[in-house]
């Protein structure tokens, strides 16, 4: 952690452009020690994991993905940047308390012919910040899996990450109704492959982390103020 101090000081001194540009830089150069400084400096400023996922990981990597069409490195870059942002995502919860025996239970993955990792992790990570009992499935999981979880766990939110993808949010939507624990459960929805399912009226859909954090701590405190005294 002392190594991250001399991150910290100067993280400060930057404005939000330069803070992109500098975790940008630090993906690009694979400098670990100053990617995971960035963002545990932002983390401990005040800011939350939601702003940090859609402000520098989310805007770094907007900006590697357009490498590979004019540098035969791109794709280098974005796997291993890829890889850097899970393990400073880890750090980060690493840094949050464990969640309390009776905390809310939020299970999720992408769906599966997802490969991306990452925005499923973020959706983990920001409810595990909120204080929910955070279960990710991760990439490429079969709707039944998912069903399979709602069984076990019995969550209050399910989250769909979707950045590629066709019709499984449908069918998630069908076998939630079908299911006795499905009935209480709020399910959201998110990612660049959503648009077309918006028409489903039992799915709330969200456009970054900061909507979902929002509408977590919503049902977090729906939860507390229906609790019997
Ligand atoms: C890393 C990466 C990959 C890696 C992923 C590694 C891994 N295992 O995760 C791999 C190698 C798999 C890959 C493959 C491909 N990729 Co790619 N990839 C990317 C890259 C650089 C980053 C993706 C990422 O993780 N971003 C970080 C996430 C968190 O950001 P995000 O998706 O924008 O999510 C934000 C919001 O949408 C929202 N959100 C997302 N999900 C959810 C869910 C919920 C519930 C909520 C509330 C919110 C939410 O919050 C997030 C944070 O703000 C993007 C560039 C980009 N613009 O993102 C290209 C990109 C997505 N890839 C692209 C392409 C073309 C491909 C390939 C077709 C390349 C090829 N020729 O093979 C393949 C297709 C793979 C497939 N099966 O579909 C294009 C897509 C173009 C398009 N319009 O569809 C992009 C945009 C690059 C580009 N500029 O050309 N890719």
């Amino acid at each position: 952690l002392l190594s991250l101090v001399g991150v910290r000081v100067a993280y400060s001194a930057l404005s939000e452009a330069e803070r992109n540009d500098a975790f940008h830089l630090a993906l690009v150069q694979d400098n670990r020690q100053r990617a995971i400084g960035l963002v545990t400096s932002a983390f401990l400023g005040g800011a939350s994991i939601a702003s940090i996922c859609d402000g520098p990981i989310r805007i770094s990597l907007e900006r590697i993905g357009d490498l590979w069409n004019h540098d035969e490195k791109g794709i280098l870059v974005e796997h291993r940047a890829t890889e850097l942002c899970l393990q400073a995502l880890g750090v980060l919860r690493a840094m949050l308390p464990l969640p309390a025996d009776d905390a809310p239970v939020a299970v999720g993955s992408a769906g599966p012919e997802d490969p991306y990792l990452l925005p499923s992790s973020m959706c983990a990570v920001v409810l595990g910040e909120l204080g929910f009992r955070d279960v990710n499935l991760g990439p490429c999981t079969p709707v039944s899996t998912k069903l399979a979880a709602v069984e076990v766990y019995r969550p209050l939110l399910v989250w769909h990450a979707a950045s590629v993808g066709g019709d499984e949010l449908s069918l998630l939507v069908a076998g939630l109704n079908q299911s006795p624990q499905g009935a209480d459960v709020r399910l959201v929805a998110g990612g660049r492959a959503i648009v077309a399912a918006t028409a489903l009226s039992s799915v709330v859909s969200l456009t970054s982390m900061k909507e979902l954090q929002a509408f977590a701590r919503g049902l977090v405190s729906a939860r507390v103020a229906n609790r019997p005294r």
